[in-house]
């Protein structure tokens, strides 16, 4: 059936369902796709290519329908009647046999702070904090060390202030293909007029291509780059000793620290010219208005925590925080994945950051739900990656709400074992993906243009979308199917019936500290940033100003050494990082249904340096061989400088390469954010000859 059949289509201002730079897109009558209209922050309605291509997705034959349920090994279409009952039986069941965190939800970052929301609360209604998103799997460690120092884990800054900055320093991202408005409507204005852009980078990519520095960095090796820096900013005498002497405390042990740093060799072991390092030093030290923007480079890594603490040291030393056109700019990752955690789809937050354990925290949620305090669980749950860890053992049934994590979580080979030990496995998705081959019960949800909601982008800012379709076939709106299973779950119907997504954002600014005061007609076609304040809306664009956000009037320097990465690499192997480009997203479920990109370019390659390439025989084109304990894949070798020698580069947007079978099992101790950054692989030319009409 072609799910258009009988559906209905009307524009309406809506938000791309792609990066968190929250874009505002609609359908386009005239040419069938989605198109830009001037959004807060896309102010003359550009999109990037994806945004384009994302009504490709809505309106796709491959559409999931029905639910599906397993009948003897297969997936049949049921009832949706069939399809609750069968998950609320089964987690019943396992509550029953094992208690409540035997049971494991996944929210979504893909989806609207109304549907995390409920999801969250029908989790700790159902009795436990197992709830986590894949905002885990991006920024986790960052959020973890900017909140420890800074007192919250956000961008200190907004989009529009970026304008005036005279120095972005960005490390382990690559905003010109993964945060491409940003970077075209924002960083590249300021670079027109003069600023420098220093990019920290095991490779070239577009982003490079438009930095006055670029620093090669060896993955695993950015504490002992970054401290370098931090060395060099001491050792010439930039540290700016009047922000020091009033808002940063051990400034001291720091200099002690800088002063025994041998910079030279410390560049030598990051795998940089020393030179390129104390220019790009010196350039973010005298800027007037530094910024950093950091990505999945530097937190991905299984000592990602740490490594953001050597990193925050750097504004610190050189007053650049707490003013416009500075800071510490995490790039976030899915269009809500801010708010996902905001609004409480975090194993030890609740709604607004508050943490579970503190029972004041939860009295005041247990309030808005109607429910006795006593009866929220107070012990942190699971995060993502543990729980999957544990599924089959201490976790025996999961709910996966808008992610793919056969695909997206590391060592593709044990999650699926450890999706088939489960009891009960749920999928809400709009396909029938790669994680729905191992479920027991399907639910087809609804697409970015099939719902309202909110969602909040990278900056802080609360943007809403409107439904410009109905969704296809029996498919449901997200929010409708989470509120029926709320209710089914937990037996509080009364606490899960609500009147649409404006009347669940009631309750959500109600619960969420930094959201109170916002509402849907504030909103508009424009936005609401938090910390919210209705007479200082502009105030909450610079976090920081003249105390931290924890209240404090200083914020510690800290002394970070270089943690080894967990994989050792031997003599005759390469170090894998994996990432992203422009035309495809995540595990490629909606970019690789669009025609449109897909003609743009494949992703089926893997980069290597022409010297690795030449020492195993492999030329431009060939098809080669990545393997290690873990995994086996094959990819396409794209032989080119643009990489350092001793890595190669893969993304994990296709099932061949299947980056993630070759991704390992280590998390990092505080943010539990895998390791996607550093693995050892050996590579060779593919023995298996597969061109067609070969043996
Ligand atoms: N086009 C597109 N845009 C996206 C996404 C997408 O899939 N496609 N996904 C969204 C999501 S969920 C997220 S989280 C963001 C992520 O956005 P980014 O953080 O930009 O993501 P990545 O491409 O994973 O990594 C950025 C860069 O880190 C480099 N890198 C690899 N290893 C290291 C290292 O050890 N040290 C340093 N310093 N750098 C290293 C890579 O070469 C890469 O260029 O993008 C969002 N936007
Ligand atoms: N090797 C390697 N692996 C990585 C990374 C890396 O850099 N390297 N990055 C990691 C990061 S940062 C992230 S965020 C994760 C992403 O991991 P995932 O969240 O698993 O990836 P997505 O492709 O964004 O998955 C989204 C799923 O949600 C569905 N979906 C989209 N919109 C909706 C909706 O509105 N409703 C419903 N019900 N479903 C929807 C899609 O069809 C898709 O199946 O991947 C991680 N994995
Ligand atoms: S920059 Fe991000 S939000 Fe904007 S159109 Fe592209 S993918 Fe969508
Ligand atoms: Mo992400």
């Amino acid at each position: 059936m072609n799910p258009a059949e009988d559906r209905s289509f009307e524009p309406a201002e809506s938000v791309c369902p792609f990066c968190g730079v929250g874009c505002g897109i609609r359908y386009d009558p005239a040419t069938g796709a989605a198109r830009g209209w001037a959004g807060p922050v896309n102010t003359k309605g550009e999109v990037c290519p994806k945004g384009v291509a994302a009504w490709d997705a809505v309106d796709h034959p491959d559409r999931l329908t029905a639910p599906l349920v397993r009948e003897d090994g297969a997936l049949v279409e049921a009832t949706w009647d069939e399809a609750l009952a069968r998950v609320s039986d089964a987690f019943a069941r396992v509550r029953r046999d094992h208690g409540p965190d035997a049971v494991s939800f996944f929210a979504s970052s893909n989806c609207t702070n109304e549907e995390n929301y409920v999801l969250q609360k029908a989790a700790r209604l159902f009795g436990t904090n197992n709830v986590d998103n894949c905002a885990r799997l991006c920024h986790a460690s960052t959020v973890a060390a900017m909140a420890d120092r800074f007192g919250v884990g956000a961008t200190t800054n907004s989009f529009d202030d970026l304008t005036e900055t005279d120095v972005f320093l960005v490390v382990g991202a690559n905003p010109a293909e993964n945060h491409p408005v940003i970077f075209r409507s924002y960083v590249l204005p300021a670079l027109r007029r003069g600023a420098e852009l220093i990019h920290v980078d095991p490779r070239e990519t577009p982003t490079s291509a438009a930095a006055t520095h670029h620093l090669p960095v060896r993955p695993g090796y950015d504490i002992t780059l970054l401290n370098a820096l931090a060395a060099t900013i001491v050792d010439e005498g930039l540290v700016d000793e009047a922000f020091c002497a009033e808002r940063v405390e051990g400034l001291t042990a720091f200099e002690a620290f800088a002063a025994d740093v041998d910079v030279d060799a410390a560049a030598d072991r990051a795998g940089v010219d020393p030179a390129a390092l104390r220019a790009a030093a010196r350039a973010y030290a005298v800027a007037d208005r530094a910024t950093i923007l950091t990505g999945m480079g530097l937190s991905q890594h299984a000592c990602g925590t740490e490594t953001v603490h050597a990193l925050l040291n750097l504004p610190l030393l050189t007053g650049n925080v707490g003013r416009r056109g500075t800071g510490v700019n995490p790039l976030r990752g899915q269009n809500n994945v801010q708010g996902a955690g905001d609004v409480g789809a975090l194993p030890d937050r609740l709604p607004g950051g508050r943490p579970v354990t503190d029972p004041e925290a939860r009295a005041a949620v247990a309030d808005v739900w109607g429910v006795p305090a006593a009866e929220l669980p107070a012990e942190p749950g699971l995060t993502e990656v543990e729980a999957t860890h544990a599924f089959g053992g201490e976790v025996r049934a999961a709910f996966v709400l808008g992610e793919n994590p056969a695909v997206t979580e590391p060592n593709a080979g044990r999650v699926a074992d450890a999706l088939d030990a489960l009891e009960c496995l749920v999928v809400q998705d709009l396909f029938r993906t790669e994680t729905a081959e191992h479920a027991d019960v399907v639910l087809p949800g609804s697409a970015w243009a099939e719902r309202g909601g909110t969602v909040t982008n990278t900056d802080r800012q609360v943007l809403r979308m409107r439904p410009n379709a109905t969704p296809p076939g029996d498919a449901r709106r997200d929010l409708d199917v989470l509120c029926a299973l709320g209710a089914r779950l937990t037996g509080r119907p009364d606490a899960f019936d609500y009147d649409g997504p404006e009347s669940v954002f009631a309750e959500v600014t109600a619960a969420t500290p930094p959201y109170g005061g916002m509402s849907y007609e504030g909103i508009g076609t424009g936005s609401q940033r938090w910390p919210f304040s209705e007479d200082a809306a502009e105030g909450t664009a610079v976090l920081h100003r003249d105390r931290f956000a924890n209240g404090r009037r200083r914020a510690p320097l800290r002394v970070v050494e270089h943690v080894a990465p967990v994989d050792a690499v031997a003599d005759d192997e390469l170090v894998l990082t994996t990432g992203r480009v422009i035309e495809q997203f995540n595990s490629g479920a909606l970019t690789r249904r669009s025609d449109r990109l897909v003609r743009m370019r494949g992703t089926e390659t893997v980069q290597i340096h022409p010297d690795d390439a030449a020492a195993r025989g492999v030329a431009d084109g060939d098809r080669v061989r990545l393997a290690n304990a873990r995994g086996v894949t094959t990819a396409v070798a794209a032989v080119t400088p643009a990489i350092r020698p001793g890595t190669v580069f893969a993304t994990f947007h296709t099932l061949e390469p299947l980056a993630n079978a070759l991704t390992g099992d280590a998390l990092d101790p505080v943010a539990k954010i895998p390791e996607y950054k550093h693995s050892a692989v050996r590579v060779s030319v593919d023995p298996v000859d597969r061109t067609p009409g070969g043996p």
